[in-house]
């Protein structure tokens, strides 16, 4: 009798631990592009640029090509990789600091641009890395070191909503919204990032998925209620669902090409610092 595999490490992770603290959703966002990508049979041709936040050593846990795109510029950094190498599959995995506040220029014009690429956000409503800082994703009257009486919209203005503000561009091609809250929602989550990466595939343009995540080490709460802050709180804030899809047959775009209105092809082309200072 041959036993039956139910459950086991994707092939994308390597053996090495996660450094985070107890209960960040990390763990989580990684396992779940890891999975995609192994189902999706492209291991041997992903890169990803990885962010500066506290993920910024997940190339020990990717077992894929990995670049260090410098705080905010992974988007940039993207653009150039999938341009030159329009065969690879390219993606960044990038916190709320990284991508909506030092990173936000290279996120528009690339998503303006309809970049081939696809962009795992990890929203979670705070500058992890750092210690905590407020960052433009964070919630009215939260809690930051920044702001310790809470985030004043009178004074610092409301949390940017990105996937809403990226959805509108014409050149855009996916944005979902997901939590990785609960079982539910992370099982919607692996659909949506595994979609993000069908799109490049399909020769669609900027593919994104928002993940909302948890980050009890500078919400100072217990991990379960972490996951409980993020689904009462963010989730409220931040409706989850599709943004936008295209339709079964996304737009093909020419390699090398700027994506809009293109055709063929497959496309265009430390250390990790938990709860603490970092770099
Ligand atoms: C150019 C530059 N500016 C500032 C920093 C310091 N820095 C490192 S991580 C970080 C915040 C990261 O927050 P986020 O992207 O939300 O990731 P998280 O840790 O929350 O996952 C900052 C400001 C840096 N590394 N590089
Ligand atoms: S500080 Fe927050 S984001 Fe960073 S590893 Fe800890 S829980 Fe995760
Ligand atoms: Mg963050």
């Amino acid at each position: 009798m041959t036993d039956k595999v139910v459950f086991r490490k994707p092939q994308c992770l390597t053996d090495k631990a996660f450094l985070y603290c107890p209960g960040c959703s990390h763990g989580i966002a990684h396992r779940l592009v890891a999975e995609a990508i192994d189902e999706l049979g492209i291991r041997g041709r992903t890169v990803c640029v990885s962010s500066i936040g506290c993920s910024v050593r997940c190339w020990r846990n990717f077992d894929l090509d990995v670049v260090q795109g410098a705080h905010g510029r992974g988007l940039a950094v993207a653009t150039g990789l999938k341009r030159a190498l329009p065969d690879k599959v390219v993606f960044t995995y990038q916190g709320d600091g990284d991508l909506a506040a030092i990173g936000m220029a290279e996120t528009v014009h690339a998503a303006a641009r309809g970049e081939a690429i696809t962009v795992i956000f990890v929203n979670n409503a705070v500058f992890g890395a750092t210690g905590g800082q407020m960052a433009p994703t964070t919630l009215v009257g939260q809690k930051t070191t920044t702001y310790p009486k809470g985030r004043d919209p009178g004074h610092v203005g409301m949390p940017i909503k990105v996937s809403e503000m990226l959805a509108q561009l014409p050149a855009t091609a996916y944005i979902a919204r997901e939590a990785l809250s609960s079982p539910k929602h992370v099982l919607a989550a692996k659909k949506a990032v595994r979609r993000a990466f069908e799109v490049q595939l399909a020769g669609g343009g900027f593919a994104m998925v928002e993940l909302l995540a948890a980050c009890p080490i500078n919400l100072k709460l217990p991990p379960v209620d972490a996951l409980k802050w993020v689904e009462e709180n963010m989730v409220r804030y931040y409706p989850l669902g599709e943004l936008k899809s295209p339709p079964a047959a996304p737009p093909a775009r020419a390699a090398g090409g700027t994506g809009v209105g293109a055709t063929g092809g497959e496309g265009a082309g430390g250390r990790t610092c938990a709860g603490g200072g970092c770099q």
